[in-house]
């Protein structure tokens, strides 16, 4: 395969998985990124592919930008991963919120429009958009329920996407992630707050770990699995929405002991709510415990995705589940430590 592809969110975790992934596949690709003061490229340099990808400054907010970047390069792909993608940040920042995950995409969606470009669109939607959820296990037919400012806005922006493609004839598609981890997930997102504070823990003497909700539900895939699936997606003749899952349930408690157990503490659960501790069986030690201060306005305390539809038609179907993504990411945080 060959063209331009340009990918949103690039120095994302998702986007430097994929970036590498379309390499391989031997497309040339275009990454947006937006300004910083230090450079944002650790985890392309991770991957070994920065020399490789051609970066354009990119501000997902600003239309003019989006048109320009859009009208220079042409992509004949476009990957939309820019976000504000933590949840619970999106409690506090929920305009900033909005203008990146809804206004971002209608800058792509109506520069397509408007200048008649030919170009496959892919759309970061999320589990999160289910919410409060109505349906077990969740499928693309799942009514939507959002209990965040983030699961709003991507609610909008998977309404844009239909919208854009049945008015206007684009190539547009959305694919509805559940939580997919990795040795390249942001320290604020649950799973790697575990294994990389377990990690100094168990080689510097840390202080125990502060959780907030330890019984909310995620389905954890494991991340470079799921831009595949992205890939196939744009690959296919008719653009639609899939749900990537892999059909299994754990709670942040579950992770939290597989990646504790990988470190060799046996962890024992005392006391009750926001009294409750884990503690190391064999030391006696206090590893983690629960703080009022990591609980959200309102969480979604349950997701797991029926992913039937993507085996069927893209066949597709993730391997790595997360006791084993708990386990690689403990491997990979305790190897940064010297
Ligand atoms: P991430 O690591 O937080 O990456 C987000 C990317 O968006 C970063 O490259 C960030 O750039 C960029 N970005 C943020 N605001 C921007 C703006 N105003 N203009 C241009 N770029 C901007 O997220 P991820 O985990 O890779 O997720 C990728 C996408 O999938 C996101 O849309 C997310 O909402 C969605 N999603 C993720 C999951 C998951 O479990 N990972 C599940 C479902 C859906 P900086 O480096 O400058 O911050
Ligand atoms: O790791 P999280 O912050 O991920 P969350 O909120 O599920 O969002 C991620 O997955 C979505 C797909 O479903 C994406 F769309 C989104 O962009 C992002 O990638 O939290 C997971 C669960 C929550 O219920 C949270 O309340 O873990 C609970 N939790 C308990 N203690 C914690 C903590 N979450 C964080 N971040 N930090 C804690 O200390």
């Amino acid at each position: 395969m060959s063209g331009k592809v340009l990918i949103t969110g690039i120095t994302g975790q998702d986007g430097a998985y994929l970036a590498k992934s379309l390499l391989d596949d031997g497309f040339e690709v275009f990454g947006g990124v937006r300004r910083g003061s230090v450079p944002k490229t650790y985890r392309l340099d991770y991957l070994g592919i920065t020399e490789k990808v051609n970066f354009t400054q990119l501000e997902i907010t600003e239309f003019a930008n989006v048109q320009k970047v859009l009208r220079e390069i042409e992509p004949s792909y476009i990957y939309n991963l820019a976000a504000q993608s933590f949840v619970g940040d999106s409690f506090v920042f929920p305009h900033f919120t909005s203008q990146v995950n809804y206004l971002g995409l209608l800058n792509i969606l109506e520069t397509i429009r408007v200048d008649k470009m030919d170009v496959k669109v892919y759309q970061a939607s999320t589990s999160e958009m289910f919410g409060e959820v109505l349906e077990k296990p969740q499928t693309e037919k799942t009514p939507f329920n959002p209990i965040s400012p983030y699961g709003i806005s991507k609610l909008a922006a998977h309404h844009l996407v239909k919208n854009y493609r049945q008015a206007y004839d684009i190539y547009a598609c959305s694919g509805i992630l559940f939580n997919h981890e990795s040795e390249l997930r942001g320290l604020e997102f649950v799973s790697r707050k575990i294994t990389n504070w377990l990690a100094k823990i168990k080689k510097l003497n840390f202080e125990p770990l502060a959780l907030g909700n330890l019984d909310s539900i995620r389905d954890w895939g494991y991340a470079p699995e799921y831009v595949d699936m992205m890939i196939k997606m744009l690959k296919a003749e008719n653009p639609d929405d899939y749900v990537i899952s892999t059909n299994t349930e754990y709670s942040v408690r579950d992770f939290l002991k597989f990646a504790a157990a990988y470190m060799d503490f046996d962890l024992v659960f005392e006391g009750k709510g926001i009294e409750e501790i884990a503690l190391d069986r064999k030391t006696g030690k206090k590893i983690a415990f629960v703080s009022e201060k990591y609980f959200r306005a309102s969480d979604v305390v349950y997701l797991r995705g029926d992913n039937t539809k993507a085996k069927k038609i893209l066949n597709w179907k993730p391997k790595i589940l997360a006791p084993k993504i708990a386990e690689k990411m403990a491997n990979y945080d305790l190897s940064l430590i010297k």
